[in-house]
């Protein structure tokens, strides 16, 4: 029997107090190896108390996405697999295994959990969400040719594939430069349905204008950055 793989989740997180314990508590046990929640400056209980559910925490205070998730990645130990998850309770984390396992069975090097083939609660994904996810999609099909449904941030890479994209982003554009850059090394790459629920605590981003035309802008301006230096 192989050894399992070595799997590090890294959960960037700013003020998600009233989460964060149901995030960490409802990842499958068996899995991961270590989970790394990265406190992106967070005024809140966050830190504390995903130290006590037993999470590494790493400290970034240069905020943004982007920033939290290298950040991230810069204290994993050379796992096989880095899973990435929102810590404000949205995404499944139970549905971990289904997410993985393309990577486990050698059929993908990316998977890419996507909210638009899985259950959403009405109302979890935002009409806004939805046509940006639509636009970005269609575009990186057009430019890039790989077909994608969603940019969502429940993902799993494999570690090897994850150093050589050299990701960049510290904001948000950092899950679609992941994709596009996956497109352009012709990774292997899948997408998987997953489950979608509204938030607990405050709306940030696709729940404030500001948030929505701030990453919109970013994640368009990222596409066609890495299609000018393809
Ligand atoms: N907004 C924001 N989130 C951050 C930052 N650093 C880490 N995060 C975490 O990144 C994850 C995604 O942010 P969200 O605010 O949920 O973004 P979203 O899902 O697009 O939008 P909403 O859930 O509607 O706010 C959450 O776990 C945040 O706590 C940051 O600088 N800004
Ligand atoms: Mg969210």
């Amino acid at each position: 029997m192989p050894a399992p793989p070595r799997i590090s989740v890294i959960i960037p997180v700013f003020n998600e107090q009233d989460a964060i314990e149901k995030v960490i508590g409802d990842i499958p046990s068996h899995l991961p190896t270590e989970i790394i929640v990265v406190d992106n400056g967070s005024t809140d209980q966050t830190a504390k108390l995903a130290a006590a559910m037993g999470a590494r925490i790493v400290r970034e205070n240069r905020r943004g996405y982007g920033s939290a998730c290298l950040a991230g990645i810069a204290a994993t130990r050379e796992p096989d697999i880095v899973v990435f998850l929102d810590g404000d309770y949205s995404d499944h984390p139970n549905e971990m295994s289904d997410l993985i396992a393309p990577i486990q069975e050698n059929c993908a090097d990316l998977v890419i959990g996507s909210r638009v083939l899985g259950n959403s609660e009405p109302g979890a994904l935002m009409i806004q969400a939805r046509f940006g996810n639509r636009l970005a999609t269609s575009l990186i099909k057009i430019l890039f040719g790989v077909s994608y449904t969603d940019l969502g941030p429940f993902r799993a890479i494999r570690y090897r594939a994850l150093m050589d994209l050299n990701m960049r982003d510290k904001t948000f554009g950092w899950t679609v430069e992941m994709q596009v850059k996956a497109a352009k090394q012709a990774l292997k790459i899948q997408e998987m349905p997953v489950s979608y629920r509204k938030r607990i605590g405050v709306s940030k981003i696709t729940g404030t204008l500001k948030g929505t035309l701030k990453a919109g802008w970013k994640i368009l301006f990222t596409i066609f950055r890495y299609w000018f230096t393809r």
